[in-house]
C-alpha cells in the first residue's frame, strides 16, 4: 500500500555521474526533480572505480560550475606509453590533439555531486531506497514507486519524465519491451583482474603492456594510489590471484629496463569481464536511460564515465527545454545524440582491444593483424593522431 507520494518533474534513478549530473543540471535551470539511490551517500562517496576525465567533459562541468575541487586537485594526462618486447613508446597525445585527460576518482566527483546538489541547493535525494519500479511509461503520468528502508513503507513518486541513470545493474532498462529496442552487445571472451593499489604511480601516465602472458596496464590516480590491471580468464576467482603471482606478473608484462614497478599493498581486486552492449533507442515513453543504464563499454579506453556525463548534459538540456519552454525537438532526438558519440567510443574500444590482446590471441592471423596496427600506430603521425582525437574524445 502507497503510504506517501511526491510530486516532481523528473524522478531520476541512480544517483552515479549520470544521474547527479542531470539533478544538478535540471535544478540549476528550475526543473524540479527527486533522485532515488539505492546505496546510502557514504557508500557512493567511496566506492572507486573511473579516473580519467576528457577535457570536454571537464571543461562542461566548468562551465556549470560543477568543477572547483576537480580544477584544484585533477592531474592532467597527455601521454600515454604502450611497453612490449621490452621497450617503451610513448604516445603524445596532447601534442597531437591539443587537448588532455585530467585524473580525478570517480568518487571524488560523486561526492563533488552530491554536495553541490544535496547541500549546495537542497536539492531531493534519497538514498537506500529498495524494490524500486516504473509505472505508465507510455502514459502521460509516469511514476516511480520504491520501498523506505527505514520505514518498510512504500512511496510513490510522480513526475512527468523518469531519468534512468542506475548503472548496468539498474532496473530501469529492463522495463522497456523487448521488442521496442535492440540490445547490441559484444563479449570479447577476456577478463581483467582490476587492482587498487597502495603506491604512488610507477609512470608520469597510462601505461599500456602488450605480453604474450596477457595484457597488462598502470593507471594512476593520486600521488598514493594506483590502478593496475592483468588480463586474466573471463570469470576468474580474485582468490586465485596472491599478492606474490600480482607482483610476479605485473613485474613481467609491464616492467621494462629502467623503468620498474612500485609495489604497494592490494587494497581492491575483482575481475571484470570485458563486454560492451548499447540499449536503442535510450528512450522509451517518458523514460529516458542515461549512463551504464543504456550502454557499457569495457573499461578499455576509459570512456564509460565519459559518456555518462555526455548523456547527462544532453538529457538536462532537453527536458529543460520540453518542461520550461514546451520544446519537444531535443528530447526527440536525445537517444540519437548520445548514440553518435556512443557508437565511436565502441567501434575505438573494440579496435583498442584488438590491439591490446592481440599478443594472446589464439589465432596467429589476428595477432599478427594486432601487431600491424599497432606497428602503423607508432609509425605514422596520421594514424597517431586520428586514434589520439578518439583516445581524448575529440569527435
Ligand atoms: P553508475 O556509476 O553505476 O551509477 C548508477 C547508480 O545507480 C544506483 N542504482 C540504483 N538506484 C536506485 N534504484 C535501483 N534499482 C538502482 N540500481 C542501481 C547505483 O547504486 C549507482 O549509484 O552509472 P553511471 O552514472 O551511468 O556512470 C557510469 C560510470 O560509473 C562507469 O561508466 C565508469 O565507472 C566506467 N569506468 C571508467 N570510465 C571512464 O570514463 N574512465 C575510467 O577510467 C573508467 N575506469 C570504469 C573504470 C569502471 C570500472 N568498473 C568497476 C566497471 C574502472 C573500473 C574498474
Amino acid at each position: 500500500m502507497i503510504t506517501a507520494t511526491t510530486r516532481t518533474q523528473v524522478a531520476v534513478i541512480g544517483a552515479g555521474p549520470a544521474g547527479l549530473t542531470t539533478a544538478n543540471l535540471l535544478r540549476q535551470r528550475g526543473v524540479d526533480c527527486v533522485v532515488l539511490e539505492a546505496q546510502s551517500r557514504e557508500f557512493i562517496e567511496q566506492r572507486p572505480r573511473a579516473g580519467f576525465l576528457e577535457e570536454w567533459a571537464v571543461r562542461e562541468l566548468e562551465r556549470r560550475g560543477l568543477a572547483g575541487r576537480l580544477l584544484q586537485q585533477a592531474g592532467q594526462h597527455g601521454a600515454f606509453e604502450f611497453r612490449f618486447a621490452a621497450r617503451r613508446h610513448t604516445v603524445r597525445y596532447a601534442e597531437l590533439t591539443g587537448h588532455h585527460h585530467f585524473v580525478y576518482p570517480q568518487q571524488e566527483l560523486v561526492t563533488d555531486l552530491v554536495a553541490a546538489y544535496a547541500d549546495g541547493s537542497a536539492g531531493d535525494i534519497r538514498f537506500g531506497v529498495r524494490d524500486v519500479r516504473l509505472h505508465d511509461l507510455t502514459g502521460d503520468s509516469p511514476s516511480v514507486t520504491y520501498t523506505d528502508p527505514h520505514t518498510g513503507q512504500s512511496h510513490r513518486v510522480e513526475c512527468a519524465y523518469i531519468a534512468g541513470c542506475d548503472g548496468a545493474r539498474g532496473v530501469s532498462r529492463r522495463h522497456i519491451p523487448a521488442h521496442e529496442s535492440v540490445f547490441a552487445s559484444h563479449d570479447y571472451g577476456i577478463g581483467w583482474l582490476a587492482l587498487l593499489v597502495e603506491a604512488p604511480p610507477s609512470a608520469d601516465g597510462v601505461v599500456f603492456g602488450i605480453h604474450p602472458r596477457g595484457f597488462a596496464a598502470h593507471m594512476a590516480r593520486t600521488p598514493q594510489i594506483t590502478r593496475f590491471y592483468l588480463q586474466c580468464p573471463p570469470g576468474d576467482d580474485p582468490a586465485n590471484w596472491s599478492h606474490e603471482r600480482v607482483w610476479q606478473e605485473l613485474h613481467t608484462r609491464l616492467a621494462v629496463p629502467g623503468a620498474p614497478i612500485t609495489e604497494g599493498r592490494i587494497v581492491e581486486r575483482q575481475v571484470l569481464d570485458m563486454h560492451n552492449y548499447v540499449v536503442e533507442p535510450m528512450s522509451y515513453g517518458r523514460l529516458h536511460l542515461a549512463g551504464d543504464s543504456a550502454h557499457l563499454v569495457a573499461p578499455i579506453g576509459a570512456k564509460g564515465m565519459n559518456l555518462a556525463l555526455h548523456d547527462a548534459f544532453l538529457l538536462s538540456a532537453a527536458l529543460t527545454a520540453q518542461l520550461r519552454h514546451g520544446d519537444g525537438a531535443r528530447l526527440a532526438g536525445y537517444s540519437a545524440d548520445c548514440l553518435r558519440r556512443v557508437w565511436q567510443y565502441q567501434e575505438f574500444s573494440q579496435w583498442f582491444a584488438d590491439v591490446l590482446h592481440g599478443a594472446t590471441h589464439a589465432d596467429p592471423f589476428h595477432a599478427r593483424m594486432a601487431e600491424a596496427r599497432l606497428q602503423r600506430l607508432l609509425s605514422s603521425p596520421a594514424a597517431a593522431t586520428a586514434f589520439c582525437e578518439l583516445y581524448i574524445g575529440k569527435l
